[in-house]
């Protein structure tokens, strides 16, 4: 009896399952409004204008192809001004799991879960133009996570996680704007963030590309960070022309065995500020890399720390890439360094660096061809392991403007290479400084410039005593040096 009455209610279960009517647990309220109030496993679809989904706590709304579609709409084009609340689940084991058209909005609420699980792979939100999602809860999808037109935005202070081998977790096209916010993640096996032209990022969370890059943009876009961005395989920001980038946190390409070395932040041309807390950084390439430009100076202003195998360099043309001929302008108050032992290979071009007074330097800098210009600002007190100045082809100036000739020790050596000693500290002889410089024409003291051929005969006929400096201005021969430069 018990036997049979269990075997009765089992195929009563059964039966009952097997009828229960596949009836729509969303279903539409008005002509405004349709609820997911209970659980849905074969999805809704809605060809609809101005039309909200709300998808309510705990309810699970599943299929096996596009899970939430609200486009297509009565106006025969595309479907404008959708939305999507989510505070439950909506997931897909065969599609995307939202499709919305233009102007769509997608809110995915701190328990909401968005997922897609599908052999194939498929999106997590895929929209046209004017997409806009706020992201508290949980994407984690096999292909693209959000995918928009132009002029579409994210505020993240979720999780969007893309686990495709081949898909950016973030895809949105110009005139983009994501915000990612202290809690906020956006991450993916491959790159993370590709955005088009014109493009506004304001990271203070993690944002992180393994085989691709952490942040790719167009042209003319605009980086703040605060939190960390990073990638393994790839460059950790990569960005077209006249971009500029605002940092306070960490960027970073972290290398990975065996992968091609890649850089910390790749542009073609821009404004890259790297304030006191910023790092910027590249395991075995370059911190800074600067591609072919379009003819814009590029400028480097930095507290911070730019650190590889090269801090900084430019495209020289030699790996084969199209060469950059464009000026590049560096100001360092903070740490450049270069394990490779060159901290800046700056190619053609007039380039400028500035190194302020208690700055640190760690490798040589290589100015290449062109008129360039190298200026101490302050006492010339730099620090670190200072390889050697190279100001290659062309004219090119050494300016120490806040020194005289008293703070002059010795110089030896011939005007293509010379060690120049000084005091950069007269009341101090502790404050001894060498500096070697090959391949500079002309030379700024003070308010004198001397050819480095006139400076290295006079200075080098006649040695000064260390720690008589102030005896320098005293000896005759000294007058030799004051040949201003005619230039
Ligand atoms: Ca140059
Ligand atoms: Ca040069
Ligand atoms: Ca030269």
């Amino acid at each position: 009896m018990t036997k049979s009455l269990t075997a009765l209610l089992a195929a009563t279960t059964a039966f009952a399952a097997f009828t229960m009517p596949a009836t729509a647990q969303c279903v539409q309220d008005d002509a405004t409004h349709s609820t997911c109030a209970a659980d849905d496993a074969d999805g809704y679809a809605l060809a609809t204008d101005y039309h909200e989904l709300t998808v309510e706590p705990g309810v699970t709304v599943s299929s096996s192809g596009h899970t939430i579609v609200l486009e297509d709409g009565a106006g025969g084009g595309e479907s404008i001004f959708n939305t999507v609340i989510n505070d439950g689940s909506i997931t897909s084991d065969g599609g995307d799991a939202i499709k919305g058209g233009e102007h769509f909005t997608v809110t995915n609420r701190p328990d909401g879960i968005i997922a897609t699980s599908g052999p194939a792979g498929d999106d997590g939100i895929t929209a046209g133009d004017y997409l806009l999602v706020n992201n508290q809860g949980t994407i984690s999808v096999l292909d693209k996570a959000i995918d928009g037109g132009d002029r579409s935005e994210l505020n993240n202070d979720g999780s969007i996680v893309s686990y495709a081998l081949d898909a950016d977790t973030v895809d949105l096209g110009d005139h983009a704007r994501v915000v990612n916010g202290h809690d906020g993640v956006i991450a993916g096996t491959d790159r993370a963030v590709d955005l088009g032209d014109f493009a506004r990022l304001h990271n203070d969370g993690f944002i992180g590309g393994g085989g691709g890059e952490g942040i790719e943009m167009g042209d003319r876009g605009e980086l703040t960070n605060y939190g960390t961005i990073e990638s393994y395989m790839d460059d950790a920001f990569n960005a077209g022309q006249r971009v500029e980038v605002y940092n306070w946190g960490t960027i970073a390409n972290r290398g990975f065995a065996g992968a091609e070395p890649q850089d910390g932040i790749d542009l073609d041309s821009g404004q890259i500020y790297n304030y006191g807390t910023g790092t910027i950084s590249s395991a075995e390439d370059a911190a800074i890399d600067f591609d072919a430009g379009n003819g814009s100076q590029s400028g480097i202003y930095n507290e911070g720390v730019i650190e590889g195998a090269y801090a900084v360099m430019v495209e020289t043309g030699a790996s084969g890439d199209p060469a950059n001929v464009d000026r590049q302008r560096i100001i360092n108050k903070g740490v450049l360094r270069g394990t490779s032992g060159i901290a800046a290979l700056l190619g053609a071009g007039m380039d400028e660096v500035n190194l302020y007074e208690g700055s640190t330097l760690e490798g040589s800098i290589d100015f290449g061809a062109d008129d360039d210009l190298l200026a101490f600002i302050g006492a010339p007190a730099i620090e670190g392991r200072v390889g050697i100045f190279d100001g290659g082809d062309d004219t090119d100036v050494i300016s120490m403007a806040d020194i005289t000739m008293a703070n002059v020790l010795s110089v030896t050596g011939a005007a293509d290479d010379f060690v120049l000693s000084l005091l950069a500290d007269l009341g101090d002889p502790l404050s001894e400084y060498a500096y070697n410089f090959v391949n500079f024409e002309l030379i700024e003291i003070g308010d004198e410039t001397y050819t480095t051929a006139d400076f290295v005969a006079g200075v080098g006929a006649i040695p000064l005593p260390a720690g008589l400096p102030l005896l320098a201005g005293a000896l005759g021969g000294l007058a030799l040096l004051r040949r201003r430069h005619a230039a």
